[in-house]
């Protein structure tokens, strides 16, 4: 990772951490005034936790290096009510879908995960006062842009929904113990990981006013983005260690789940995942420098360990 990308990095994680439980709490006024942690009822304190757990931030970051490529004003607040919907949406699927009705898995980021460390019941509230709080930050965008305003709202709709998000989510429960072809995968992945990732680039894009062709040419970087994201998953869970990953390593596996390295073999995995870097790199030729964040950050998806 070159120095550049590292302080991006760390920069943006930094700034999302600190917007996050700020965010979350301005919906309840009485502790946003305070110590963030004073006076939580449980279910605050469980979101904070699921919220708060770690987490490498990348769909904020893609949320920040989109605005950077399209010269935004990198100070922008909105951006960070973008990034924070953006990763409450993720920490909920998240959430959800650790529960025992779904992955059944007790480790997440390296810590119990919320039915674990709370109770199911608290965990779904969890995943249900997220989703509702993302969508209330991206309704009150700070600034006039009412267009983009609604256009964010519904990209962000549309992903999580059941032709995003939780559409992928039902194909890969039916999934288990039944042989998909790569293009089902494909598909299922697209759905459940791949839409967040493009709908994050999709909301900065359109708040930043970038052109058709720029949304376009973005969303063709998500795309391959997201997939690959996805491919390195897999790869993950046989080479990567559990207490590396902050989750179950080999739960796909054990869930006889279809991967791609189950499709594909290892190498062959390996190769697709770098095939997708280039298509990823390649959509952004028409960009400048501004882009090298978005860049850097394909390759850090194929090169990341957890
Ligand atoms: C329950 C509606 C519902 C949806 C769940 C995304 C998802 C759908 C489930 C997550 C299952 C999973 C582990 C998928 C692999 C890809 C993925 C989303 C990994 C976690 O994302 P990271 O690595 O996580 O960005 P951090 O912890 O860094 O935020």
């Amino acid at each position: 990772m070159n120095a550049e990308f590292s302080a991006f990095l760390q920069t943006s994680q930094q700034r999302i951490n600190e917007a996050l439980p700020q965010l979350l709490g301005e919906a309840t006024s009485e502790y946003s005034q305070h110590d963030a942690r004073l006076a939580l009822t449980p279910l605050q304190e469980a979101c904070l936790y699921s919220l708060t757990n770690g987490g490498k931030r990348i769909r904020a970051s893609l949320v920040y290096a989109t605005a950077a490529a399209l010269k935004g004003d990198a100070n922008d607040s909105a951006l960070d009510h973008i990034a924070a919907a953006i990763e409450m949406i993720h920490a909920y699927s998240l959430v959800h879908d650790d529960l025992p009705a779904m992955d059944n898995d007790d480790l997440r980021r390296g810590k119990p995960t919320c039915h674990i460390a709370y109770d199911e019941a608290t965990a779904i509230l969890v995943g249900d006062a997220l989703q509702s709080r993302a969508f209330e930050l991206l309704a009150t965008l700070p600034g006039e842009h009412h267009h983009a305003k609604l256009k964010i709202v519904q990209v962000l709709a549309a992903a999580g929904g059941p032709r995003g998000m939780v559409g992928g989510q039902a194909i890969d429960l039916a999934a288990v113990n039944t042989p998909l072809n790569i293009d089902a995968l494909q598909t299922m992945h697209q759905l459940k990981t791949g839409a967040l990732i493009r709908a994050a680039i999709a909301m900065a894009a359109n708040w930043c006013r970038a052109s058709s062709e720029q949304v376009t040419q973005l969303d063709s970087y998500g795309q391959a983005l997201g997939l690959a994201f996805q491919v390195q998953d897999d790869i993950l869970d046989i080479e990567s260690d559990t207490q590396i990953l902050g989750k179950t390593q080999g739960a796909d596996a054990a869930l006889n789940k279809p991967t791609y390295p189950a499709l594909l073999g290892l190498q062959g995995a390996k190769e697709l995942a770098a095939a997708l870097h280039q298509q990823a790199i390649d959509a952004l030729a028409s960009f400048g420098p501004g882009a090298d964040a978005l860049r850097n950050l394909s390759h850090y998806v194929i090169a990341r360990r957890h």
